[in-house]
């Protein structure tokens, strides 16, 4: 029978207090592992519990952990292998966009978003690498994006982020493919969640961000896609089902990247 059961195993999803991260983990809860997610501050891993609690998700263990931090990763992989037991599936969530014209961006702004979109998912795959080659099972799933295979004006650090992870997440399969660990990625297209929430703005007159309305003719369904709609891919490649997928971005972007796009009337 094909095991999609994710039943004892320990999950890590990285700031997944809400939005995609959150979705994530609460299906995986609901496919049987125990959740363990992280977030900058303590009052958003607090908002995080009571949103698992709301959502009917027991036993969330929260950490406070700036992902760009390696000390920290580091201290949080060893608390949740002493409090919830080794971790079988990372998935590597935690992101952010700066949408600045490149030749406004200053180097700073650049590195802030390489940090947290690249370097952060290299260090928590790092710190969980050893207790998976030990056990000789793993599941490391890093989230891409659109922008991982197409670029647009104002997100160059993003794009070129999201493109390393996706070299990343083949370059962790092929080092580590031996130790039976798998990874791959997963590239939403484009998610109602916070962080895109400036991109839906309703306008002052009432009508559709022409942001929006560009997703939608870029879209087939001529639509955004909900978290919700991630989370059975994510469950997929968390799963013993996957097993034999490695290396892999599985793009889930309701067909934008086959879509040339709707013709304007
Ligand atoms: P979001 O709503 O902005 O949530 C991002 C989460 O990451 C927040 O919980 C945030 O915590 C956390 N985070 C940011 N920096 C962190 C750090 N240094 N350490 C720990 N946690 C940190 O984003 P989202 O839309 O759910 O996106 C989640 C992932 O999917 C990101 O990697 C994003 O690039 C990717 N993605 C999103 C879309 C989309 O359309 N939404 C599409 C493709 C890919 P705070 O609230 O404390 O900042
Ligand atoms: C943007 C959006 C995108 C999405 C996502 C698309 O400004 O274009 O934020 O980057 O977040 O990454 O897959």
């Amino acid at each position: 029978m094909i095991n999609f059961s994710l039943e004892g195993k320990v999950a890590l999803v990285t700031g997944a207090s809400y939005g995609i991260g959150f979705a994530i983990a609460k299906a995986y809860a609901e496919a049987g592992a125990k959740i363990t997610f992280c977030d900058i501050k303590q009052e958003f891993v607090d908002k995080g519990l009571a949103a698992y609690a709301e959502a009917g998700v027991e036993n969330v263990k929260g950490y406070v952990c700036d992902v760009t931090n390696e000390a920290m990763v580091q201290d949080m992989v060893a608390k949740i292998e002493a409090e919830v037991g080794p971790i079988d599936i990372l998935v590597n969530n935690a992101g952010i966009i700066k949408r600045i014209p490149m030749h406004e961006m200053t180097a700073d702004e650049f590195r802030q978003v390489i940090d947290v979109d690249l370097n952060a998912p290299f260090i928590c795959a790092k710190a969980v690498l050893p207790s998976m080659m030990e056990r000789r099972s793993g599941k490391i799933i890093n989230i891409c994006s659109m922008m991982s295979e197409l670029g647009r004006e104002t997100v160059s650090a993003y794009a070129a982020a999201k493109g390393g992870l996706k070299m990343l997440t083949r370059n962790i399969c092929s080092e580590y493919g031996e130790y039976n660990i798998q990874c791959n990625g997963i590239g939403p297209g484009y998610i109602e969640t916070p962080q895109t929430a400036p991109l839906r703005e309703i306008q002052p007159d009432g009508s559709k961000h022409p942001f929006d309305q560009f997703i939608c003719a870029k879209t087939p369904a001529g639509r955004w896609l909900k978290p919700e709609e991630l989370t059975g891919p994510a469950v997929f490649l968390a799963s013993e089902a996957s097993n034999g997928v490695n290396g892999h971005i599985l793009y889930v972007d309701g067909g934008i990247l086959a879509y040339i796009g709707k013709q304007p009337k």
